[in-house]
C-alpha cells in the first residue's frame, strides 16, 4: 500500500535531489493504477513547462549515441536532462534496452542526468501510461529537458507525436529502402530531421535526398514551422552543437506561436486516454478472473460468456469512486 505521505515525502526528497526517491518515485509510477492515479494528477499540477523531446527512428539509427553527446551538450548549457528510453517488451529486444543504457552510461554519474527505462509497453502498444507518468514526474521535479526514446517501428512513433513538443526523426545512410520505409512511417510527424553517421561515404545521398524533400515541403507536421535536416556524426561528434540549436530554436517557435500549450494539452489528453484503458482492462482482469474461476472444464458458448464478463465490468466501472 503507497500512503499519500510516503509519496509526498518521496517527491519532497526527489526536488532535493535524492535519486533513490526519484527512483522509487518513478517505480510506483511504473505501473499506475486506481490508488496511484492522483500521483500523477499532482505532479501534474506542478508541471514547470519542461521541453518534451521525442527521439524515433529506425533500429540502430544512433538515436542513443545521439542523445548522449547531446546531454552534454545540454548540460554545457546548464539544463537538467532526464531520459526515458521505451523498451517494447519483446524478448528480441532485451538487448536494445542495455544498449540505450551503454551508449549514455558516461552520464549516469551526473547529479544533473537521470536516465530511466521503461519496459513495459502500452496496454494496445506504443507509448505506455508508465512513461506519459514519468514525463510529468520528471517535468514536475524540474528537469528542463525530458527526452524520450521510443523503439523506432510502429505505433509508438505515432504516439508520440501526441506527448512530445518536439520530434526527431533520426535516420542514417542506407538503401533507398530506409528512406522508403521511413517515408511510410515518419515523413509526416518530425520537427526535426536527423541524418546521422554522416562520417559514413554514403551519408550525403541521403542527406541531399532529404534537402530535397524538406524544400518541397514533403516532410514536418504542417503550419508555419519549416522543419531543418541536420547532418549528425555520434561517433566523431560531429553537428551536435547544430542539433541542439535546432532543438532550441523549435522550442522558441513552439512558446512563440502558442503551440507549446497545444501540445501540453494533447500530452494530457493522452494521459486521460491511457488512463481510462488501464482502469477498464484492472476492472476486467479483477471480473474475469473471478468469474473464470467458476467455470468448470471445457466451456462452450463463451461470446454469451464473454458479455457477461463485460457487462459486469461495466458495472463494476459505474461504481468505482475516485480515490
Ligand atoms: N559510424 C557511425 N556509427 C554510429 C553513429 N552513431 C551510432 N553509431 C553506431 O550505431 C549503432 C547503434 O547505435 P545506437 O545509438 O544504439 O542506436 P539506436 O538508434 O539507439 O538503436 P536502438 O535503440 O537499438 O534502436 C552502434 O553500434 C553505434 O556505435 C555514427 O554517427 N556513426
Ligand atoms: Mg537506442
Amino acid at each position: 500500500m503507497v500512503t499519500r505521505d510516503y509519496v509526498l515525502n518521496l517527491i519532497e526528497k526527489a526536488g532535493k535531489g535524492d535519486r533513490r526517491a526519484l527512483g522509487r518515485l518513478l517505480t510506483i509510477l511504473e505501473d499506475v493504477n486506481s490508488e496511484t492515479a492522483w500521483v500523477v494528477e499532482y505532479l501534474a499540477s506542478r508541471s514547470r513547462g519542461a521541453h518534451v523531446i521525442g527521439i524515433t527512428g529506425m533500429p540502430g539509427a544512433g538515436k542513443s549515441s545521439l542523445i548522449s553527446r547531446a546531454i552534454s551538450v545540454l548540460r554545457g548549457r546548464g539544463y537538467r536532462v532526464a531520459v526515458i528510453t521505451i523498451d517494447p517488451t519483446s524478448p528480441l529486444s532485451s538487448g536494445a534496452i542495455l544498449g540505450d543504457r551503454l551508449r549514455m552510461q558516461e552520464h549516469a554519474t551526473d547529479p544533473g542526468v537521470f536516465i530511466r527505462s521503461v519496459t513495459t509497453a502500452g496496454l494496445l502498444g506504443g507509448l505506455s501510461l508508465s512513461a506519459l507518468s514519468m514525463i510529468e514526474a520528471f517535468d514536475a521535479l524540474g528537469y528542463d529537458k525530458v527526452i524520450v526514446e521510443t523503439v523506432g517501428v510502429g505505433q509508438s512513433e505515432t504516439q508520440v507525436m501526441n506527448v512530445a513538443d518536439t520530434i526527431v526523426v533520426v535516420t542514417m545512410p542506407g538503401a533507398g529502402d530506409d528512406v522508403q520505409a521511413l517515408k511510410a512511417g515518419v515523413f509526416e510527424i518530425g520537427d526535426i530531421y536527423v541524418v546521422n553517421k554522416s562520417d559514413r561515404p554514403e551519408a550525403s545521398k541521403t542527406y541531399e535526398y532529404m534537402l530535397f524533400v524538406a524544400e518541397k515541403g514533403e516532410i514536418g507536421r504542417g503550419g508555419a514551422w519549416r522543419p531543418p535536416v541536420i547532418k549528425t556524426s555520434s561517433t566523431l561528434g560531429m553537428g551536435i552543437r547544430e542539433f541542439v540549436e535546432a532543438l532550441e530554436k523549435h522550442l522558441e517557435y513552439l512558446k512563440g506561436s502558442g503551440e507549446k500549450e497545444l501540445r501540453l494539452s494533447s500530452r494530457r489528453k493522452m494521459l486521460v486516454k491511457l488512463l481510462a484503458e488501464k482502469i477498464v482492462v484492472d476492472s476486467l482482469n479483477t471480473i474475469a478472473e473471478a468469474e473464470l474461476s467458476k467455470l468448470q472444464g471445457n466451456v462452450e458458448g463463451f461470446y454469451e460468456k464473454a458479455l457477461e464478463i463485460a457487462r459486469a465490468t461495466g458495472e463494476k466501472l459505474v461504481n468505482l469512486r475516485i480515490q
